[in-house]
């Protein structure tokens, strides 16, 4: 759907979330209003015994007065009448860390790749997202495959969100003991 409506995008056609567990590395992003995760970002997506998926997830964050550290968050997500769209409740292992309430679309994705998630956060009156985020992530740190690099292109397109992603890097930051995290 290339008409910017919310309501027509496009998801991943039997979604099979027990493929998509594991590990993901944000490699772009389409940042919302008051943007949180800014780059190392990395999702852990598990699939519990009851069969729900949950997250948790890591990345530079700057908060309070400029005081940069490596944020922990957790997530759980309720299933809804479409396989690939989840509503995601999330919160921070520290209290000053944000929460929040939402949708977690998978738009596309082969699961050994690359993934295109997509969350409107709030849809204007004309049908089109006014603040919403996404993720380009990968299994691999490094970036996406060239081979998934179209693919990964006409979605942003398909989301109109092409030429509003930003690359993630993926320095080490909230990898090594040394990130000041309580
Ligand atoms: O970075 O501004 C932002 C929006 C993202 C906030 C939510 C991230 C926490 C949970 C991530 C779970 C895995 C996708």
């Amino acid at each position: 759907a290339q008409d910017c409506q919310v309501a027509n995008i496009n998801v991943m056609q039997n979604f099979d979330k027990t493929r998509y567990a594991g590990t993901w590395y944000a490699v772009g992003k389409k940042d919302p209003e008051g943007l949180f995760l800014l780059d190392n970002i990395v999702a852990q997506i598990n699939i519990e015994e009851d069969g729900k998926m949950t997250a948790t997830a890591q990345g530079r964050v700057i908060i309070l007065n400029n005081w940069e550290m490596c944020a922990h968050m957790f997530a759980t997500f309720e299933e809804t009448a479409d396989p690939a769209k989840f509503k995601m409740k999330y919160w921070g292992a520290a209290s000053y860390l944000q929460t929040g309430n939402d949708d977690h679309w998978v738009i596309d994705t082969d699961y050994d790749n690359y993934a295109v998630h997509y969350s409107c956060r709030l849809v204007d009156a004309d049908g089109t997202c006014l603040d919403g985020y996404s993720f380009i992530f990968s299994r691999h740190s490094t970036g996406l495959r060239p081979e998934d690099q179209p693919v990964v292109l006409q979605k942003k397109t398909d989301l109109c969100l092409l030429g509003k992603y930003r690359r993630v890097t993926h320095t080490g930051f909230c990898e090594s003991g040394t990130s000041l995290d309580p």
